[in-house]
């Protein structure tokens, strides 16, 4: 068997190992519920082998959907598990529009749209689009509706663990959460991975008093003013400028024009491409209760790229003087593994700590696609074989060591199996 025959199975013992038959869970002892974003993942990789189980998990997740649209970051669908923060943390059946299944009250990127498109181009199935487009549509709806950012184009989110959990991007306005009302809680995840790897425990505190106070409105103040944390993350807004587009493409292929959806994606775009800083060569974020928008020195600020939102110039600066920097998130002597999800020149930079500096398979998938979206092929060619190197030699784990490569945090990580297998058998 060759060297490529065999990690293409391997990625596909990983997702049948994690498959519960319902869902495929994105860790097999981390995270045993039905996470958003990681069923949009698999379901990306699945395309490229097993249409009909990719339908599947996107049938299972819109399980889950409110009757207001949103599609909640976690379906806890029954599980013989004992995982914490669990159902109990959101009681969701108290919320009116919340679905029988227990779910979160928050949302991750909106992936799906993009999942979906890839299902549909490997396996047209019109009958699955008219029964799926519409939910997405509606929950697409929602964000723009109810996330709206003052009629910018951009949507906010009201929690850490709807981007990127402990990114440093989110550490002042976690400060400012007050912390009265924490419910005393056990984390599971810490009988899995190292305590060093996970975001802390003053972290959770934070977390859990936000959950604390979204609950008390069911999940939906009235104005993102009256919410606790609200954040205009790049990295949410690029997936749904492109998932945006890509649902345009789904309602063209059931005949209507999808003028609602193309309509989102130039707006959001557009809010994007004005946060573009010469100088940093990347794009600022903005803490909504925390002043003017800046850049962070974490991967979010390039993310724009994988929306298309730099043009050629910008790209290639973005390319040079950040993304591929031996300074800041790309390959250098110390640190061989690209990309590095918090800038080396960062004084936040930990190459062990979650989003706080290590290799992710997902986030060098969204730049890769975005350097060939641009036009930069060598380059997007570049980072995929890297990317399929360092899994080849580490595993399909959750993340890595950007120096040594070393696995870190979930071992047989679904996503970074199943993009593996979406590099490998549909190279961009
Ligand atoms: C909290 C499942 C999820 C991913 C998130 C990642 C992490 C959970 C956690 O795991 O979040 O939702 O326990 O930290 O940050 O992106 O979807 O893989």
């Amino acid at each position: 068997m060759s060297t490529r025959e065999l990690l293409v199975n391997r990625a596909l013992a990983v997702l049948r190992h994690n498959d519960t038959g319902l869902f495929v869970k994105p860790g097999p002892r981390v995270y045993p519920f039905q996470w958003n974003w990681d069923s949009a993942f698999v379901a990306l990789g699945l395309a490229r082998v097993d249409a009909a189980r990719g339908r599947q998990e996107v049938r299972s997740l819109l399980r889950g959907q409110w009757a207001d649209g949103m599609v909640p970051h976690i379906v806890f669908h029954p599980q013989p598990v004992d995982y914490s923060p669990g159902p109990d943390l959101w009681g969701s059946a108290c919320c009116p529009g919340a679905p029988d299944v227990p779910t979160s009250g928050i949302t991750q990127p909106p992936l799906l749209a993009s999942a979906v498109r890839a299902l549909h181009a490997a396996s047209p199935d019109r009958s699955f689009l008219e029964e799926v487009v519409p939910a997405i549509e509606a929950w697409h709806d929602w964000l723009h509706r109810e996330r709206d950012l003052d009629g910018s184009g951009l949507v906010a989110i009201l929690h850490p663990w709807e981007s990127a959990d402990n990114a440093p991007r989110f550490d002042r306005a976690l400060e400012r959460v007050e912390l009265e009302e924490v419910p005393a809680f056990a984390r599971s995840d810490r009988r899995h991975v190292l305590a060093a790897e996970r975001p802390t425990d003053r972290d959770y505190a934070r977390y859990l008093a936000i959950v604390g106070r979204l609950r008390r409105c069911g999940y939906r103040p009235t104005s993102l003013a009256e919410a606790p944390f609200a954040y205009a993350d790049l990295s949410f807004n690029s997936v749904l400028a492109a998932a945006d587009e890509d649902l345009a493409w789904l309602w063209t292929e059931l005949g209507e024009d999808g003028a609602r959806a193309r309509a989102g994606a130039v707006r959001v775009r557009g809010a994007l491409a004005s946060r573009w800083d010469e100088n940093a060569s990347a794009y600022k974020e903005l803490d909504l209760h925390g002043g003017e928008p800046e850049t962070t020195g974490t991967i979010g600020d390039l993310l724009p790229l994988y929306a298309g939102v730099p043009d050629e110039r910008r790209t290639r600066r973005l390319f040079d003087l950040a993304l591929w920097s031996p300074a800041r998130f790309g390959p250098s002597p110390d640190a061989p593994w690209p990309v590095t999800t918090v800038s080396k020149a960062s004084g936040m930079f930990d190459p062990r700590r979650y989003w706080r500096g290590p290799v992710w398979i997902n986030v060098n998938w969204f730049l890769l696609r975005g350097l060939a979206r641009a036009g930069l092929a060598v380059e997007a060619e570049e980072l995929r074989r890297m990317t399929l190197r360092l899994v080849a030699a580490s595993g399909f784990s959750e993340y890595y060591h950007p120096s040594t490569g070393e696995p870190l945090g979930s071992r047989d990580f679904s996503w970074s199996a199943a993009l593996t297998l979406d590099l490998m058998l549909a190279p961009p």
